[in-house]
């Protein structure tokens, strides 16, 4: 354990980057656009003052991602190399680190950049309540008088769009605008990332989209709109579990949806449900099928029939609604 956890500003933090001479920066598993948006980000930075730099996942990223940002291909899911500090970027649990969290948590001189919140696990914690790790790395480098070129200013604005649901979250707030307007002048390619984690979707996603709308289930006249794909679908067309990611949003976007669910057949019989609500906290339901999430977000695994499983659901969701 760690005898001494400090509270490091924004100040502090821009010199003791800049003092070390190696650099280590680790990203939570399943990164975001914010967790490799700040962490690549900064490596550049780092990498431009002349600094040695390695940035480490515990996961390989995407090819959707690494070939559209090329820069991204310096993180690893290899740890090699000797540091002097390593900084842990956009995550509030040393867990999230996976494989990496027990020599980070060993190591003396640590760092944390992040907006979660959550317990400090390292030996300086620059934690505060903003809407992305990108906009605290944008601060720390305007501190440090570090330019930000086009490239560094792309993967900044990665972090800031896609943690605020590209700017239309309640959270986002004037800082990021204003953030968002300088990255404009520095040249950030806001449409690349915008196409990349807004828009462009797969064949096998669009085919997976038409069949989960095409069994689109309605109740509680239309409260409830309940999407579904069996196993049967995914073979079809060779999907897997990552090709229905966000599926869901279609059965929550429809107005008159408090409660918009998409079950997934992810093996025979056993059926994966995420559940999103507009003023419902699906979380409840999910909580009393053993699983859990976010309050309006949040997910569980059901087993049965496909009509045992709605039934089940359904009913669940009729004592609150
Ligand atoms: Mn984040």
């Amino acid at each position: 354990m760690r005898s001494t956890r400090k509270t490091a500003s924004i100040s502090q933090v821009a010199k003791l980057l800049f003092a070390k001479d190696r650099v280590a920066l680790f990203l939570h598993t399943n990164p975001d656009g914010d967790a490799i948006g700040a962490s690549v980000a900064l490596a550049l930075s780092l990498q431009r003052a002349g600094k040695t730099v390695g940035v480490f996942c515990d996961m390989p990223i995407g090819d959707k991602i690494t070939s559209s940002f090329a820069e991204t291909k310096i993180i690893s899911d290899k740890f090699s190399g000797k540091y002097d500090l390593m900084v842990a970027v956009d995550c509030g649990d040393a867990n999230r680190l996976g494989k990496f969290s027990a020599a980070f948590c060993n190591f003396a001189e640590t760092l944390t950049i992040d907006h979660h919140g959550g317990e400090y696990y390292s030996a300086y914690n620059l934690v505060l309540q903003y809407a992305s790790s990108c906009q605290i790395v944008y601060e720390v480098l305007r501190q440090s008088q570090i330019e930000i070129d086009d490239v560094i200013a792309t993967y900044l604005y990665m972090g800031l769009c896609t943690d605020t649901g590209n700017f239309s979250h309640n959270y986002t707030d004037r800082a990021c605008f204003l953030t968002a307007a300088d990255l404009c002048s520095c040249g950030a390619d806001m449409e690349r990332v915008n196409r990349v984690f807004f828009k462009d979707t797969t064949l096998t996603e669009t085919r997976l989209l038409a069949r989960a709308l095409s069994h689109m289930r309605i109740f509680y006249d239309g409260q409830m709109v309940l999407l579904y794909l069996t196993q049967t679908d995914l073979k079809e067309f060779d999907a897997d579990l990552g090709d229905t990611s966000g599926i869901v949003q279609y059965a929550i976007n429809v107005d008159t949806a408090k409660i918009g669910v998409m079950l997934t057949e992810c093996s025979p019989h056993t059926y994966k449900v995420s559940m999103r609500g507009k003023d419902f906290p699906v979380r409840d339901v999910c909580r009393q099928f053993g699983g859990g999430g976010h309050l309006y977000a949040s997910g569980c695994m059901l087993s049965g029939f496909l009509e045992d499983v709605i039934e089940k659901i359904v009913r669940t969701v009729g004592f609150s609604i």
